[in-house]
């Protein structure tokens, strides 16, 4: 390049980068609101009882209910078009999964193929399918016409109604209906058509323009919940758990629900706003029949309404339960309609149904659950090595080290700034010295610089996105002019994923892990911060049709990379702002760009509670807060709550001030430490929560309501949460704080993790709250697995023996789990685990293997022992324990009784029991 071209670009850059900054707090101007959206706006405007379709053709094929859906005249429609009618599919699938298609018919030749998302559903999720054998009619109380009914779970039945159209799930037996769609006659399904003369396709949107070449072509559509208090879900949102009505007289929302995916400067703390991820899955919730949820796998961007009461007062359509039925209207700009009903009736079956077709989440490794240090920028070597040695010196220990752009050559991902970081192999290999890691950032925008490999190879390979008229799309980001990798492509993801090998990655060593930024995508020219939507994937895909998925594939081919490097043998650990449906396949998640401030710290909680209930476990607020500096008491608090995040990592912009822990006096200094030594000594309990999460889709953290799902009490309360079911956390977010009002369901007694003094459950306790902690209990009936040691890292902890806390119940029992792996490989997966169920009751506490019998060479043992149990609630002091260990009889005194400064509970605490948790045995409390 010419160094006058070089010196323009540099110019525009620059421009480019000021305009950026001065934008850099939320402008509402720059992004749509539904009036502006088009499709959203005509959806909207639409009356209940419009749609006037009927299902017609009803049969049985391949297993599946399929139908025609036709306009009630359907020859033509009022513009004289003929109308082509639009193929309904019912699928059933195990565990009361309902599945609906609606698409046009392919056969009738549309212009193109409409869009389906790929790779998301899991390939097993087909072997869960239910061939159906018989359709049922029957006319349901006033109707004129049948209606088709299949057998879908125990207790339930799926219904299409066939005039007008309605889609629903009810109960055998009491017919109460669950969940219905187009009960309001709001579905619309807008054609693809060829352009007729004179029609004005494209829009705009401030100095942007969308060809919009195939024209309107969204679908919207209403979906009720019977018997629900609350609605639930649809991520990501900075907003309360339980989602509040956004239409009807006095909503205190006006906008829907936007998912679509945007980079977002200092979002605002309560908002029904679409920021970095999509999930298009809601949940309700009710006293009276539990819980439901419905999943539309669509990728394009989407609105959600939740309707307020009255939102239909003079609509004329009656609807049984009232009372108890949630409204809401979906609409979406493009895609089909590819439906999920799921049944529950619990909130885990619900999570469950959803996770069986859209995968487990990945179990992590066990250092990516411990703490993580990271800023905007860590700038040198020299820079990393003093916070290193300083957590050291400070005694707080953390097991990952995080480099954020500045770390490259000039924003060329998998380069290095060789001024600032001359020996990244050796930096590495002192932090793993220390069982440290380090995660460096690669973002999806490529540097268009011809000397740089991955541009040039990229370019030769035609492996990035198009612009609408075929050329390489080039956009702006940190790297200036940037092309995108087009992710959708499989053929492109494996070439990404081989970016990782370390032949490919210089400088990269088997420590190193990987963060995902920027991938909505970014494009800080591009309408609303993002890809136009007329730029062109693979297969001739708009971008308009994938947009909300295009950071999931980055993701997946980011984590692919990560096991190909490993050759299939180590878990991957990649962290992605973008998300959608199934990314807990890849990874962690965060919540972006939050900011210093109390709002942020209490609203991260929902927001972290609502990914956890649409499958992601694996997520966390950036502590401290991103933008701004935060005063200590902020940045203690926000320590204290974070160090129950699933994913605990605190960050910070490079405007602000350094704040590692130590920076900050001595006492702050201490209580930071505490609160990550609290986490350091539940690691054990949380890998435990993970393994769950990976087995069953129960999340980490879960609402109050997950696990006391029917106290009312709870269903809104996002203050609280549960760190799986034992341990009840109370955040404090506001300054000051003297004392906090906490609310503690079930009928069993709570104990204060720290004093292990009881509360009363099913009451709200006013608490004299003080710096040391934020409120935290233990749960009645319950079993912690717990290391007390500390070191400088989880990995250095892993000969560690364990403490068990038990926490007895008003029968004196208790019941806990605890599972141990390698940490790292994916052996667990043929079974290489210790899996114990500890189970206290009549004055004897057992270890039961729930690991399947060892098949094979994948066999983990430990030698890890158990060095303490704390015993809270007993009604009678035991004098000694004896332990039956095959055979062996070995007799122990107790330790000293802990009396512990709290008031009320005593504690018992058995010293060196000796046992390991590898094996089979039994302790006799006498
Ligand atoms: O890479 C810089 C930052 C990163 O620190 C942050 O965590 C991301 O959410 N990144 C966004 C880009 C710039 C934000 C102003």
């Amino acid at each position: 390049m010419k160094p006058q071209m070089r010196n323009l670009n540099l110019f525009l850059f620059l421009l480019l980068s000021l305009h950026f900054i001065s934008v850099l707090s939320w402008k509402r101007e720059e992004f749509r609101n539904c009036n502006q959206t088009p499709f959203c706006k005509r959806a909207r405007a639409r009356k209940p009882g419009s749609c006037s379709l009927l299902a017609r053709h009803v049969i049985i094929s391949d297993g599946d209910v399929t139908a025609k859906l036709l306009p009630k005249n359907h020859e033509t429609s009022e513009d004289h078009h003929e109308i082509n009618p639009l193929l309904l599919t019912l699928s059933l699938y195990q565990d009361g999964v309902l599945r609906l298609k609606i698409d046009e018919d392919p056969s009738l030749g549309p212009p193109k193929k409409r869009f389906e998302v790929p790779d998301v559903i899991v390939p097993e999720f087909s072997n869960n399918k239910l061939w159906l054998q018989r359709i049922s009619t029957e006319t349901i109380d006033g109707d004129t016409g049948p209606s088709s009914i299949v057998h879908l779970a125990d207790g339930y039945e799926a219904v299409l109604r066939h005039d007008p159209f309605e889609v629903y799930v009810r109960e055998k037996g009491s017919g109460n209906r669950v969940i219905s769609l187009n009960s309001h006659g709001l579905f619309d399904f807008e054609p693809l058509t060829a352009k007729g003369e004179g029609e004005e396709w494209e829009e705009s949107f401030r100095e942007n323009t969308d060809t919009r070449p195939y024209g309107p072509q969204s679908i919207s559509f209403d979906v009720s919940f019977y018997a629900a208090d609350f609605v639930y879900g649809i991520p990501e949102h900075a907003t309360s758990l339980a989602l509040k009505p956004t239409r009807g007289p006095g909503v205190e929302y006006s906008e829907p629900y936007r998912l679509f995916n945007l980079d977002v400067f200092e979002y605002i703390h309560d908002s029904p706003f679409g920021i970095y991820g999509s999930i298009p899955f809601m949940i309700s919730h009710g006293k009276s029949r539990g819980t439901s949820g419905f999943f539309w796998l669509n990728a394009a961007e989407m609105q959600i309404d939740v309707m307020g009461a009255g939102w239909d007062a003079d609509s004329g359509i009656s609807l049984p339960s009232e009372k108890t039925r949630i409204d809401t209207f979906w609409m979406s700009e493009a895609g089909i309609v590819d439906a999920f009903f799921f049944v529950g009736p619990g909130p885990k079956d619900v999570v469950r149904q959803y996770m069986s077709v859209t995968g487990m989440p990945a179990m992590p490794q066990l250092f990516a659950t411990a703490y993580h240090q990271c800023r905007w920028n860590y700038r040198d070597e020299e820079d990393v090595e003093d916070v290193d040695s300083k957590f050291d010196e400070h005694n707080i220990p953390y097991d990952v080290l995080w480099l954020d752009i500045e770390h490259t050559d000039g924003k060329r991902y998998f380069t290095w700034d060789r001024m600032l970081f001359p020996h990244p192999e050796e930096m590495q290999r002192k932090l793993a010295a220390k069982g440290r890691h380090m995660v460096t950032i690669v973002d999806p925008h490529i540097k268009r610089d011809d000397s740089y490999n991955v541009h040039k190879e990229a370019t030769k390979k035609g492996y990035y996105v198009k612009d609408a008229s075929g050329n390489d799309f080039d956009g702006w980001c940190w790297s200036g002019s940037s092309s995108y990798p087009d992710m959708l492509n499989p053929e492109i993801r494996s070439w990404w994923a081989d970016r990782f090998s370390f032949e490919h990655y210089v400088g990269s060593t088997p420590s190193l892990y990987i963060w995902n930024d920027m991938n909505e995508p970014s494009v800080f020219n591009g309408p609303e911060l993002t890809m136009p939507r007329d730029a062109l994937h693979y297969g001739d895909v708009e971008h308009r049709e994938l947009h909300n998925a295009y950071g999931y594939y980055f993701h997946m081919a980011t984590a692919n990379g990560l096991v190909k490097r490993g050759e299939g043998k180590d878990r991957p650990f990649v962290l992605s702002r973008a998300l959608f449906a199934g990314s807990q396949r890849h990874g962690a998640v965060w919540t972006g760009d939050n900011s210093a401030e109390w709002d942020h710290l209490r609203v991260s909680v929902p927001m972290v509670l609502t990914l956890g209930l649409t499958g992601l476990p694996f997520s966390g607020a950036d502590v401290g807060g991103f933008f701004g500096n935060p005063e200590p008491e902020l940045l203690v608090r926000w320590y204290q709550l974070g160090a129950y995040y699933p994913f605990f990592r605190a960050h910070a912009h490079h405007d602000t001030k350094r704040r590692e822990p130590w920076l900050f006096g001595e006492r702050n200094t201490e209580l930071i430490r505490d609160a990550i030594h609290v986490r350091y000594t539940l690691i054990p309990y949380f890998y435990t929560l993970f393994r769950e999460a990976n087995t069953s889709g129960v999340p980490v953290v879960r609402p109050l309501w997950m696990e006391f799902p029917s106290e009312e009490a709870t269903f809104s309360n996002d203050e609280a949460f549960m760190v799986g079911n034992s341990i009840l956390v109370q955040g404090i977010y506001t300054e000051r704080a003297k004392v906090a009002s906490v609310y503690l369901p079930g009928r069993q007694s709570w104990y204060d993790l720290r004093t292990g003094t009881s509360y009363r459950g099913g009451m709200t306790h006013k608490l004299t709250v003080s710096e040391d902690t934020i409120p935290a209990f233990q749960r009645a009936g319950t079993i912690i697995p717990r290391k007390d040691r500390f070191r400088r890292s989880s990995t250095q902890m892993v000969n560690d023996p364990f403490t068990l806390v038990i926490a007895l119940n008003s029968s004196q029992a208790a019941e806990g789990e605890l599972y141990v792996d390698d940490g790292k490989s994916f052996e667990f997966e043929h079974g290489a685990y210790i899996h114990r169920r500890f189970v206290l009751s009549d004055g004897k506490l057992t270890s039961v293997n729930l690991a399947p019998a060892s098949s094979g060479k994948s066999r983990f043992s430990s030698e890890t022992v158990i060095e303490r149990i704390i015993l809270l609630g007993h009604t009678h002091s035991p004098k000694s324990a004896l332990i039956e260990v095959t055979n062996q009889k070995v007799d122990i005194g107790l330790g000293p009784l802990w009396l512990q400064w709290g008031r009320g509970s005593a504690v018992v605490t058995v010293r060196k029991p000796g046992i390991r948790i590898a094996d089979d045995w039994t302790i006799k409390f006498l």
